[in-house]
């Protein structure tokens, strides 16, 4: 079995990174350990008066004691982070442990803007970041943030556009990229891969769901990153990612609190029968 390990948040009520990795990537078959990066009553996107606790001095105590235990893992996946400083420590932890594969989802905003209290530090400790991993995986406003230019609303841009960014994107040092949540016209939603080593663009469309909910930027990467350790290709890996995620919104739609959370559990039967 695959040994993996994932560097995000406890957000300990809404569901979103670690309380959506774990279960995900476990489900898929995965070992997967947690560095948490901090802990916070709720996630940020909708709720008031949430805790956050940030563990920056933990992480390189854990780091040190998991040399001492010469842990290896295949692949770390990670996501939000507590701290711009917590980006050294990941790519000081890629350095020390060399994990087959290091994928990075860049988690700093959506819809145009960056989430509560994050700022140009955290951009550019991101795409510093970004620079060391196999592959990355940001949302157009993510994209966008750490590529300094203006954020485009679905249909204000092509797919030539993507392609550019997704160059750039490996420009920053990735091998490759997906860019999340592509919509070049007002139908489909999609990722568009990109891999700098081989020229190699590769893309994954289904229709567009109009539901908003909190999360899905987690189960796509939880799934995707799963996938790829389980050996799928970047083209299967998107579409397995892609296809829960739908599922998830689907199965979430007419719950009026769905903004807290995506009922991922009930589409983990069918996320098994994807691999
Ligand atoms: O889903 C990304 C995410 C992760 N962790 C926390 C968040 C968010 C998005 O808002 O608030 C704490």
């Amino acid at each position: 079995m695959k040994r993996a390990v994932t560097i995000q948040d406890i957000s300990c009520f809404g569901k979103c990174s670690v309380t959506v990795a774990l279960p995900i990537i476990s489900a898929m078959g995965v070992e997967c350990a947690v560095i948490p990066t901090a802990v916070l009553s709720t996630h940020t996107g909708g709720f008031t008066g949430y805790t956050f606790r940030d563990l920056s001095s933990d992480i390189p105590a854990i780091t040190d004691h998991w040399k001492k235990e010469n842990l290896a893992f295949d692949g770390v996946y990670t996501g939000y982070l507590g701290s711009p400083e917590q980006a050294q420590m990941i790519e000081d932890f890629i350095e020390d442990f060399k994990p087959g594969m290091a994928f990075v989802d860049p988690v700093m905003g959506d819809n145009g803007k960056l989430y509560p209290g994050f700022d140009d530090q955290i951009v550019n400790a991101m795409a510093k970041l970004c620079g060391k991993a196999d592959i990355i995986v940001p949302n157009m406003t993510e994209a966008s943030f750490m590529l300094g230019v203006e954020y485009r609303e679905r249909g204000e841009y092509d797919m030539d556009y993507v392609k550019d960014m997704l160059k750039k994107l490996c420009g920053l040092g990735a091998k490759s990229a997906a860019l999340t949540g592509v919509m070049v016209d007002g139908e489909n939603q999609g990722v568009v891969g990109y891999d700098s080593r081989t020229g190699e663009y590769t893309e994954y469309f289904a229709p567009h769901l109009p539901l908003s909910c909190h999360g899905t930027g987690d189960v796509y990467a939880s799934t995707m990153f799963a996938a790829l350790l389980r050996g799928k290709t970047l083209y299967e890996s998107m579409k397995i990612a892609a296809d829960n995620t739908c599922n998830c919104i689907k199965a979430t739609a007419g719950d009026e609190q769905h903004w807290y959370g995506v009922k991922f559990e009930k589409c983990i039967p069918a996320l098994i029968e994807m691999l």
